[in-house]
């Protein structure tokens, strides 16, 4: 028992973290399909022990398919995600394609799972600098109000995928061994230039926008606005890139409506919240980093502050899995959303 499920990217380095998470959390899977590109077909993959190969996604593969989990980039998704719903799936998609369409809910379970019951076949699981940010924020949201919003990330290579884990090590015995760097891919493959990763900080993720903005910077305030349904919300972001493997932090100011909120009440709601580890005593130096976040489930809060001016002013570190809770794993929890809600057909 269980649903037809098809990952389609299942060779990447998210697709690879959605077949564990599937496996791992229990998702009722009575068949798994795994699709790729016309590269990567003819690859295996495990799923429960068994291994499967790897097929080429076609409008056609989606036949008989219940729930397809697409991380395949943004133009396999705008191509394949509607021929897998004209065929009578429910599509989770992990790129940026449909996320600000109005038609299509844009969904982190702690925050806005009710959303899910708009949907028209498509849902949007939001960029992974988005997703821990909001899962932060939301529960602060809802207590006191949330006026504005200031971020600045220190975001994990293997958010630009398993190539970019692979150059930033490779420059890293590079430059140990006094070599020549390669620069390839990042910051972004697709634009002129080539930086190195290795020892530095980027500020850049993604192609730049007209307004300055790039366009990760971009995603985290439209996403973030649509998310928390408050279009009014003030949301600034600067993305940077280091060379950590997984774990994206982020530093975060913000200004909450209500006067009179203290720490402790940030604390208090904070430690309540779904999906969400507080880790702040700054007297036994205990707070957030990213190699203690990789390979967990949960976003992971601290450094929490009072602004020195603002008396509704608060500083945050937040912390996250970039390939689980800000990817692969915010996916098949909406997937279980799904389920919970009654809208995967049996
Ligand atoms: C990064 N946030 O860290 C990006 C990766 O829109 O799903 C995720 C891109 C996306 O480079």
């Amino acid at each position: 028992t269980g649903y037809r499920v098809a990952v389609v990217g299942a060779t990447g380095a998210v697709g690879q973290q959605m077949l564990k998470t599937l496996e791992r959390l229990n998702f009722p899977v009575a068949s798994l399909l795994p699709l790729s590109s016309k590269r990567s077909a003819g690859k295996k993959i495990t799923f429960k022990g068994e291994e499967i190969t790897v097929q080429e996604a076609t409008p056609e593969s989606f036949e008989g398919i219940q729930l397809a989990l697409f991380s395949a980039g943004g133009s396999v998704s705008k191509a394949l995600a509607p021929e897998a719903v004209k065929r009578g799936a429910i599509v989770v998609d992990n790129t940026s394609a449909f996320r600000m369409d109005p038609n299509i809910p844009l969904v982190v379970p702690e925050v806005n799972e009710q959303d899910l019951k708009e949907h028209n076949g498509i849902i949007a699981n939001p960029n992974c600098s988005t997703i821990q940010m909001v899962v932060a924020l939301e529960p602060i949201r809802k207590a006191f109000g949330l006026n504005k919003i200031v971020v600045s990330t220190y975001q994990a290579v293997s958010g630009a995928g398993a190539e970019a884990i692979d150059e930033m090590y490779n420059q890293s015995k590079q430059v140990m061994n006094n070599e020549e760097v390669t620069k390839e891919i990042l910051p972004v493959g697709g634009d002129k230039k080539h930086y190195q990763i290795a020892f530095n900080a980027v500020p850049q993720i993604d192609l730049f926008q007209e307004n300055g903005f790039t366009f990760e910077e971009m995603k985290m305030i439209n996403e973030t606005k649509k998310i928390m349904h408050d279009n009014e919300l003030h949301v600034a972001a600067t993305c940077v890139r280091l060379p950590v493997e997984t774990g994206h932090s982020e530093s975060i100011y913000i200004e909450v409506e209500k006067n009179g909120v203290s720490v402790k009440d940030l604390h208090e709601v904070l430690q309540e919240a779904p999906g969400l580890t507080l880790q702040d005593d700054p007297t036994q130096q205990i707070y957030p980093m990213a190699i203690d976040a990789a390979g967990k489930d949960d976003v992971f809060v601290g450094r929490i502050r009072k602004d020195l001016d603002n008396t509704t002013g608060f500083h945050l570190w937040v912390v996250a899995d970039n390939l689980l809770k800000g990817a692969a794993l915010n996916s098949v929890q909406i997937a279980f959303s799904l389920q919970k809600l009654g809208l995967l057909k049996d």
